[in-house]
């Protein structure tokens, strides 16, 4: 009976340590894909892997690049799944991308024109974790961009990019808290409208 309903593209957003890669949507009745970006997997991904672990190196610029062609990679699966009902999370997406890229000083314009016509997310659901909860979560691993001076930057600079479509979720709770808020958030979507197309970051 009636019409198949679209699926929704589901943002994860928020610091390291903040738990969105633990959280996945197990909803009655929805099919869920899950993309994490960057997404290693992809040959672009698996660029952006090697910088991040030290292996190669690159400009800023290069890198912030490879960051925006990865999430292009994921374009046509995104739109797909969504268009045939089946909702799609990403762990981080543009705003990571243009947050992390402004904190290392990139200029602002060319930052935010990298995903300029990307899918527009239905919902952006910041983790926000105080940082006594994420310091007790252990400490950074080995890789670039671990440091607590640009996670300092990063979270000045990503409260400047909220967007009514964002939702805060309080991520210090443990993990069926915090899933809980994040289904309450998802179950109340409208979706009667089509996917949109960012014209802004
Ligand atoms: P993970 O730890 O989540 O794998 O991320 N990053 C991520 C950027 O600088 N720009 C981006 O566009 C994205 C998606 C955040 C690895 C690091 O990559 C950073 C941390
Ligand atoms: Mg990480």
């Amino acid at each position: 009976m009636g019409e198949t309903k679209r699926g929704a593209l589901i943002i994860f957003e928020g610091l390291d340590r903040s738990g969105k890669s633990t959280q996945y949507l197990r909803s009655k009745g929805r099919t869920v894909e899950f993309i994490p970006f960057p997404d290693r997997s992809t040959p672009i991904g698996k660029l952006i892997d090697m910088y991040l672990r030290r292996e190669i190196d690159m400009s800023e610029e290069a890198l912030h690049l490879l960051f925006c062609a990865n999430r292009r990679e994921r374009v046509d699966f995104i739109q797909e799944c969504i268009s045939t009902g089946i909702d799609v999370v990403c762990d981080r997406y543009a705003y990571s991308g243009v947050a992390y890229s402004l904190a290392k000083g990139l200029p602002a314009d060319w930052v935010r024109a990298g995903d300029v016509g990307m899918p527009q997310p239905d919902v952006v659901l910041f983790f926000e974790v105080s940082p006594e909860v994420a310091c007790q979560r252990g400490g950074f691993g080995e890789e670039r961009l671990e440091t607590g001076e640009l996670q300092r930057k990063v979270r000045e600079t990503m409260k400047l990019l909220r967007k009514p479509f964002w939702q805060m979720v309080n991520a210090d709770g443990d993990v069926q808290t915090v899933e809980g808020e994040v289904r309450a958030i998802v179950d109340h979507l409208d979706l009667h409208l089509p996917l949109q197309l960012l014209d802004q970051i």
